[in-house]
């Protein structure tokens, strides 16, 4: 790997850390997070490692859908600051080492939108086919994303007699991407937030975007991807595209991987909560295995939460109900019947070492981690909240009012309260002690953004005979590490056979400390805890990388 390549594709071992700066930090007190809030927190951000910041939408919304319904892309909601605030916060964030992308929220808009306050005035106005407009719903048309909430995609408008099409709420009125002048909006949009200084943009919806069954749809994608490349070296596009493996690899751009850049690894996502589930790491393996192959400037993002529900759609319905039964038995803790509106901590019932065992596997997976906020504290959800509303209530800082978040009598949504509220889970008291979670978190950072062979370099799964532990190898051409993860509560001997190793091979527990050598027998032998990781840097007497 040449140096160019590892600082010009930044994103093959960023740390990207999401959050949403209505719930983050509250600086004046009126209930709802806000710009000068983040500006306050960048540095506890770059405390951690993160390296780029994905801000959800922050966009002037009527707030149908949390801000993924937008009203105006050129503004932001007034309730978090105005775009100058916004600026600023790209500019710092820059100096501490971090980028920053946002949401592009463009396979709708919001109904209040100017276009589609035009679009639905008259069959004849210009922004008529800015959106898709039938007389008739046509048969066998898809089902909506919020199954219980909206019956269908389609929504008669009395005004002029014709049905609009809306995959997500009816309030989110989808965007006619066939129509060169909207594309030519996108792009304009998409430039805006560069020339703001955006390195780049998480891709809402993506299989949304553009009828999938087009030829078109891939166009539009090489076309949006040259286009940010040519505005910007730095550009990366990072698409939400849950589907299986062979169709994202299309949305990659196939071999030549000249669409999205990055995309959300959702198999993996779900296969390793079956693998908790079971304390069996074979379906997480697989999972691994049967990735494609992808272009060298292409990359994986895997996550352990995000911000809607732990979706479990690619799971057949036996395992999603085996998930289910281990992690959500309750129906209020499930949504639109595939997924889980809870965080890790709660599914794991608070067992901490098991939760660090989850933590050290994301950041050693191959690929980029992405952080939803207050993961690196444990924070739960809120079982009060409704739907996805659970999982994104306000970050807890602090022992004071309201999690130190605001003092403000009404907020934009409940602080979590009891065993994961904020007397127990915050940032202030997780400072101050070096066994805590965000510690811990903070050192799987530094030694992710130390071992290049995560983001850049081949996996290999080590053999052995305990079905409950994930062993993997990674190797780039100055690097190599061995992962080694065990599912279940039982402790499990491991020995292990290692390429290209003889007594003169260190592995140095990069999380632990200290080292192990090959046995008499030339195997690597370890014992892990229940629920125990290891970190092994595999270093010849000639080795280079730090350990
Ligand atoms: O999500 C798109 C989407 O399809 C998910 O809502 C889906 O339900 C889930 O991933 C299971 O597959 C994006 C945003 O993440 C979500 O918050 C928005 O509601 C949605 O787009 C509409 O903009």
């Amino acid at each position: 790997m040449r140096i160019t390549d590892t600082s010009d594709l930044w994103w093959k071992n960023a740390v990207v850390y999401c959050l949403d700066v209505a719930t983050f930090m509250d600086w004046n007190d009126d209930g709802v997070g806000d710009f000068e809030g983040l500006a306050h927190r960048l540095d506890y951000l770059s405390e951690i490692g993160v390296t780029c910041l994905w801000l959800m939408p922050f966009f002037a919304s009527p707030e149908r859908d949390d801000g993924y319904d937008v009203a105006d892309y050129y503004d932001v909601d007034g309730r978090l600051g105005h775009l100058g605030d916004l600026l600023e916060i790209i500019r710092t964030a820059k100096d501490r080492g971090m980028r920053v992308i946002a949401d592009l929220v463009v396979s709708h808009t919001s109904d209040r939108h100017p276009w589609f306050v035009q679009s639905r005035s008259s069959r004849d106005n210009p922004f008529r086919d800015f959106y898709v407009w039938r007389d008739e719903p046509p048969a066998g048309s898809p089902a909506n994303v919020f199954p219980g909430e909206e019956d269908g995609v389609w929504q008669h408008d009395e005004r002029t007699g014709q049905y609009y099409l809306h995959h997500f709420y009816k309030e989110q009125p989808d965007l006619n991407m066939a129509n060169p002048k909207v594309r030519d909006e996108v792009a304009k949009i998409v430039g805006f937030w560069m020339q703001m200084g955006l390195s780049g943009f998480r891709v809402d919806a993506v299989p949304y975007l553009v009828d999938p069954s087009s030829a078109g749809a891939h166009s539009f994608l090489r076309s949006l991807r040259s286009y940010v490349s040519r505005r910007s070296g730095e550009a990366m596009l990072l698409g939400e595209v849950n589907l299986p493996y062979d169709r994202q690899l299309e949305y990659f751009g196939g071999p030549e991987g000249n669409e999205l850049t990055m995309q959300f690894d959702f198999l993996v996502m779900q296969r390793l909560y079956l693998a908790l589930a079971r304390e069996d790491a074979r379906p997480l393996a697989d999972a691994l295995l049967e990735r494609p192959a992808l272009a060298p400037e292409n990359q994986w993002a895997t996550f352990v939460r995000n911000h809607d529900e732990l979706t479990l759609d690619r799971l057949t319905d036996d395992e999603r109900a085996e998930v289910f039964a281990a992690f959500a038995p309750d129906e209020s803790m499930r949504a639109y019947g595939r997924g889980i509106v809870r965080r890790l901590p709660t599914m794991l019932e608070g067992d901490e070492q098991r939760i660090r065992m989850v933590y050290s596997l994301l950041f050693s997976l191959p690929g980029t981690p992405v952080l939803f906020y207050g993961e690196e504290i444990g924070m739960g959800e809120n079982p009060a909240a409704p739907g996805r509303l659970k999982v994104r209530s306000p970050m807890q800082w602090s022992t004071s009012r309201h999690g130190g978040f605001s003092n403000a009598d009404r907020l934009v949504g409940p602080v979590v309260e009891g065993r994961f509220g904020p007397e127990h889970v915050n940032v202030s008291q997780q400072r101050h002690d070096p066994g805590s979670m965000l510690q811990f978190v903070r050192r799987l950072v530094e030694r992710y953004r130390n071992s290049a062979e995560i983001g850049w370099g081949e996996l290999t799964l080590l053999d052995h005979e305990h079905p409950s532990v994930l062993a993997h190898a990674l190797e780039d051409p100055e690097g190599r590490m061995i992962a080694l993860h065990n599912f279940s509560r039982e402790p499990r001997e491991l020995s292990l056979a290692i390429d290209r190793a003889d007594a003169s091979t260190r592995f140095v527990d990069l999380l632990a400390g200290g080292e192990h050598r090959l046995d008499e027998r030339g195997r690597l032998s370890i014992r892990l805890e229940g629920h125990g990781f290891r970190w092994l840097r595999v270093l010849g007497p000639d080795a280079k990388r730090l350990s």
